[in-house]
């Protein structure tokens, strides 16, 4: 496409399908004509790929998420069908911004963290290896809430992205299911027909996911509740406005927000709802497909793997059962085995306050089907095993994360460690019992977003340096390998990140009013503020720091910027007083004049996928922190490893794997291992012996207690400083001396040249981080599925 044509294309849309004139038309018509005409182009795609897929009788994928952490979709799209010049200059030659443009699209939040955005990286990932797929999921009204500080205070306001209208999604009022809840069983015999007392109608929407070079297009679905009798005119006539809409407001509460929570299960009977509403339509439109191009439900798993995307999919298994079982009049014990070979389950975290659990007596309001189909599956499984052991039911309450593993052919974890840990802890008995059930996939991010399109400036030199391969093949970002000699190319490598810092400097000046000094480190810590990620050993380390420039401010410090990033759930008290902490430490350094020179924390409001793609590319160091044993895997360390940032972290999730990678002595470890923590947790007195021995740490503590950053109300950190003393479940102070250390070693080794080789050997390292990787692993040892034949670059 020319950028003459875009622009006609561009102009089109804004007269006939938004019905602006040029002369009135606001960036948002602006953005979103652009968007239509960008669509545009990935329909033929999108439509070859699903003729194809049932011409050839290709078996799709399916995956399941209740989240899917998209952010913005224009600019993804414009990259992978190369129309990064016919766009640019056809909005020059509409006298029009372009970067303005992009910016003004609202960043899709429909996810709380880690496990949305590896879904979203996955949908992308499968487009582009022409993995015939569909990701179902809900479209919550209301993404995760906007974070605003107020006294350093978060204040959680509504996500609303529908707002405005969304480009990039088509409705499907012909896609339309029931689902049920509640009601009664009628049992005959061993089958059983369900009565539900309460129906509601779950409707698709259709977001078209465009691969690489536009070679194949995949479809994400999202459902939204409605109601299925709408509003009660006989009561609205009486004049009962609120009576009268009651049924509607009700029904659509199910797509009405996404539960900000990343650890604790809600135990909100509206989890359990949205879990089941958006599983079993999603099975429904599964099976509905697969009947009308096959007569033989037998070959169900031949031509479809559903994947769960954690547990929060779990009923899947009892649901499909039910289905083949009850509705299509399959034998039990078929319809267990049919259903087990489709169905395989991802594993995302061995917290066990994060482990969905059900109680008994709700699911059996809820789910009274379902709920009898558990204990049968249960005892099919004890038959089966020989086991005694009740695994999927305990103490009154079903156990997803077992559920889960009983109903899948494959479990699998996120990192090598993880995977390890799993077959130990929490699936220990499972694990003996099913001992090839479970299988590693390590994740992986889409280098498409987060290296081509979010570092153009690393892109370009790469390329440059040794073509375009990379980018859907990462593994050769190898052979920039002999080029780490070379100094011109460490130059140029040099001068890429520091431009990058130099923009994000000149953001944080113009929205934040913070002026950092781009020479300093971009020290950078991104993701949820979860106690077991250790913000806090963080800060109570910017703390100490701070305190030994003031006993010396002139003894030559290394500048260092400490950028924080992440929202707390809003139960989460713990997480709550960190993002305070933050924010009232930040306030006390940033206007210190002996100290402001050299340390600086910068929090910007409101992370999000947007942020992300703009703190990456300027990171010098990434913190990776987490107590050992409890990151499952991680995603940010991957994309910051990627683009040139160095690592300092421990040994959990994927950093084992990161630091293989890319070669001990360019990455930063410290702190115990997960066998470590463990020992060390026997020993009541952890905490307070390692306060004892580290008068840095003991000195920082101490000024958080003492009020010194809440001088308006000395007491507010007590609640921290008495945890990390007497408690300190995840180990901040056992791990602060060795944190410590590696961080002064981080300040010795930056500003040298051999920095520079250092960045550059974690991006020539890091291609097996891609998820086409991940996906490659999927479909290999889980699905059994194949790539489409023949498929062709639309766009080059
Ligand atoms: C993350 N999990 C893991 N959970 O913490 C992270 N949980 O290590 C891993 O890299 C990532 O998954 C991808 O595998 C999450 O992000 C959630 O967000 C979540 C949401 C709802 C309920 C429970």
């Amino acid at each position: 496409m020319t950028p003459s044509e875009m622009k006609n294309a561009i102009l089109h849309h804004l007269v006939y399908t938004l019905g602006k004139d040029v002369s009135t038309a606001h960036i948002y018509d602006w953005r979103m004509a652009l968007s239509f005409a960008v669509r545009d182009q990935i329909v033929d795609p999108w439509f070859g790929a699903t003729r194809r897929s049932y011409a050839g009788k290709l078996k799709r994928v399916y995956y399941l998420s209740m989240e899917f952490l998209i952010g913005r979709l224009l600019k993804d799209a414009i990259i992978n069908l190369r129309l990064e010049d016919a766009a640019l200059g056809a909005m020059n030659d509409l006298g029009l911004n372009y970067e303005q443009i992009l910016e003004d699209e609202p960043d899709a939040a429909l996810g709380n963290g880690g496990l949305g955005r590896l879904a979203a990286c996955f949908m992308e990932s499968m487009s582009t290896l022409a993995c015939p797929a569909m990701g179902y999921g809900i479209r919550y009204e209301h993404g995760l809430f906007r974070q605003r500080f107020e006294d350093g205070r978060q204040v959680e306001e509504p996500e609303d992205w529908l707002n405005q209208r969304h480009a990039w999604e088509f409705e499907r009022p012909e896609v339309a299911i029931d689902i049920g809840f509640g009601g009664h069983v009628q049992e005959i015999g061993k089958r059983a027909n369900w009565y539900p007392s309460e129906m509601l109608i779950a409707m698709g929407h259709d977001t078209p996911v465009i691969g690489w070079k536009g070679r194949w297009g995949n479809t994400l679905r999202l459902w939204e509740a409605r109601p299925m009798h709408g509003f009660d005119l006989q009561r609205f006539n009486r004049g009962d406005y609120a009576a009268a809409a009651e049924p509607e407001a009700l029904a659509r509460t199910l797509s009405r927000v996404l539960y900000p929570d990343d650890t604790t299960e809600q135990g909100k009977e509206l989890r359990l709802k949205q879990e089941f509403f958006f599983t079993a339509a999603s099975l429904r439109d599964i099976l509905r497909r697969f009947e009308s191009e096959y007569n033989d439900l037998k070959r169900l798993p031949q031509k479809a793997a559903i994947q769960m995307n954690d547990t929060h999919p779990a009923i899947a298994g009892p649901e499909l059962v039910r289905l083949l079982h009850d509705e299509r009049g399959m034998d039990f014990e078929e319809a267990v085995g049919i259903a087990r070979n489709t169905l395989s389950y991802t594993n995302h975290t061995l917290l066990p306050e994060a482990l969905e659990r059900w109680d008994e007596g709700l699911m059996g309001r809820l789910l009274p089907r379902h709920l009898q189909l558990i204990y049968r599956i249960n005892e099919l499984h004890m038959k089966d095993t020989g086991s005694r052991k009740v695994t999927a039911v305990e103490d009154g309450h079903v156990k997803m994360g077992e559920l889960s593993f009983i109903m899948a052919h494959k479990v699998n974890g996120v990192s090598a460690l993880h995977t390890d840990l799993m077959k130990k802890t929490v699936f220990k008995d499972l694990h003996e019992q099913h001992p090839t059930r479970i299988v590693n996939e390590t994740n992986g991010v889409t280098p498409r977003r987060w290296l081509l399109s979010c570092n153009p400036r690393l892109s370009s030199l790469i390329t440059e340096t040794i073509g375009e391969g990379w980018v859907d093949n990462l593994e050769q970002l190898e052979r920039l390998e002999p080029h780490i000699k070379d100094s011109s190319f460490l130059e140029r490598f040099a001068a890429a990140k520091r431009a990058n810092k130099v923009d994000l400097a000149r953001w944080f000046a113009d929205d934040l009013k913070i002026s950092v000094d781009p020479e300093s480190i971009f020290d950078v810590q991104i993701k949820r503020i979860h106690e077991y990620k250790r913000q806090h050993m963080n800060l109570l380390e910017t703390i100490a720091h701070w305190l030994e420039i003031r006993d010396n401010p002139n003894a030559g410090w290394v500048p260092r910027v400490k950028i924080f990033g992440g929202k707390a759930a809003p139960g989460y008290v713990f997480a709550k007083e960190i993002v305070r902490l933050t924010n009232d430490v930040a306030k006390v350094l940033n206007s210190d004049p002996l100290t402001s020179r050299y340390l600086k924390v910068v929090y910007p409001p409101n992370y999000n996928v947007s942020l992300a793609e703009r703190l990456i590319p300027a990171a010098d160091l990434s913190e990776q922190i987490s107590t050992a044993g409890k990151e499952a895997s991680g995603t940010g360390n991957m994309k910051f490893a990627l683009n040139g940032a160095l690592t300092i972290g421990t040994l959990d999730g994927a950093n084992v794997e990161i630091r293989d990678l890319v070669k001990a002595e360019n990455f930063f470890l410290f702190g115990m291992t997960a066998e470590e923590v463990m020992e060390r947790r026997k020993d009541s007195g952890h905490a307070a012996e390692a306060i004892a021995k580290d008068s840095r740490l003991a000195r920082a503590i101490e000024t958080v207690r003492s009020g010194r950053f809440s001088p308006e109300e000395p007491g507010r950190y007590h609640g921290i400083a008495d945890n990390l003393t007497h408690h300190d479940y995840f180990m901040v102070c056992s791990d602060f001396t060795d944190f410590w250390r590696a961080q002064r070693e981080v300040d010795g080794a930056f500003g040298k040249p051999n920095w520079t080789c250092m960045a550059a050997y974690n991006t020539a390292r890091s291609g097996w981080f891609s998820s086409d990787r991940t996906i490659r692993g999927y479909m290999a040892d889980i699905w059994n599925a194949a790539p489409a034949p023949e498929v062709e670059d639309a766009a080059e």
